[in-house]
């Protein structure tokens, strides 16, 4: 993964989420748009015209006190490697990904397996927003409002057995629909794209099934139709567009530990103190403040979560165990 901004748009070409709603909410009084037409000229006015907001409530135990990041940055800067490595690429080359209908196979050591309509494994009514920090191994961070139901509560009614010491997520693999997965587009890396987490960390609270973020149904560059946010760990952990989710007794591969073992294990804690074998993580840039060479940020540990997950490496030597 290389650290590289594709455009430096200056913050004040950056037409902000609730500018933009804004401006449609005048439009359309104008009589100058209908819900679902395109409207011409504006940024991201396919998209966003095409977005369906969503029904949730907001969980007041997570809502930091920090801006969050314009939901043009998080929408047009993105790592989804399926649709190509460059970061404008998945706003780019995934406008046409089918996220429906859409399933999602559990498999493993667990009572209740199968396949599983996303509406009957996330239920529309039980959906909730969180604001998490996301911070990339590539030394950048967002702080983006999910929508979306704990991956804990979706596990319990999977009811998985004392086998299950580990859980493997999958995603999607059709190469016809994703370019990355073709030739060297993806950046060579072996697909389907995996992911995991100990039994443990899956259970605790805060990692959460995202379906959506800023209210409305998660963008397909972003994960559609849903994916993981592990808020303590190196964005690469946030699986996308989930296909599968597998309950195994031992430690499963993952993606970017398959491509470069000793740059990225299993754990991948966010960890200011245990520096990437090419550069540093002690610091980080805040996407959508200011240009790319204002000062960074220092990184926390646990990337501020320590509070809710320090124990679960207690006695562990987190440099052993990156
Ligand atoms: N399937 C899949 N999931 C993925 C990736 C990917 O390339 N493919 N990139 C990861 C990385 S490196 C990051 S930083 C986050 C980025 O999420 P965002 O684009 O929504 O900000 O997604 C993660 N999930
Ligand atoms: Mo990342």
């Amino acid at each position: 993964m290389i650290i590289k901004r594709a455009s430096d748009i200056k913050s004040s070409e950056i037409t902000d989420k609730s500018v933009y709603l804004r401006r449609r909410e005048f439009l359309k009084a104008a009589g100058i748009v209908s819900a679902g037409a395109a409207i011409p000229g504006l940024l991201v006015a396919r998209a966003e015209a095409a977005a369906q907001k969503l029904i949730y409530k907001k969980n007041a135990a997570f809502r930091p006190n920090e801006k969050l990041t314009p939901y043009q940055d998080v929408t047009t800067y993105n790592n989804f490697y399926e649709f190509g490595t460059g970061k404008a690429d998945p706003a780019r080359n995934a406008t046409n990904f089918k996220t429906r209908p859409w399933t999602i196979t559990v498999e493993g050591h667990a009572k209740k397996t199968g396949t599983f309509d996303l509406d009957e494994l996330i239920k529309p009514h039980a959906l909730e927003e969180r604001i998490y920090r996301l911070r990339c191994v590539e030394a950048w961070s967002m702080v983006i409002p999910w929508v979306g139901v704990p991956l804990a509560d979706v596990i319990k009614r999977m009811q998985p057995t004392s086998k299950a010491k580990y859980v493997q997520f999958e995603t999607l693999h059709d190469p016809e629909q994703m370019p990355g997965q073709r030739g060297f587009l993806g950046g060579g890396l072996q697909w389907p794209y995996v992911e995991g987490l100990r039994m443990d960390e899956a259970m605790n609270p805060l990692p959460l099934l995202a379906v959506g973020l800023y209210g409305e149904v998660l963008p397909n560059q972003n994960g559609a139709p849903v994916r993981l946010v592990v808020p303590w760990k190196y964005g690469f952990k946030s699986i996308k567009s989930i296909v599968r989710i597998r309950f195994v007794e031992s430690m499963p591969q993952t993606t970017w530990n398959i491509a470069a073992p000793h740059e990225y294990g299993f754990y991948s804690n966010v960890n200011p103190e245990v520096d990437h074998p090419r550069w540093s993580q002690a610091r980080e840039r805040r996407l959508g403040e200011g240009s790319f060479f204002a000062p960074k940020r220092p990184t926390l540990m646990f990337n501020g979560y320590a509070d809710q997950v320090a124990h679960l490496y207690r006695g562990m030597n987190l440099k052993k165990f990156y």
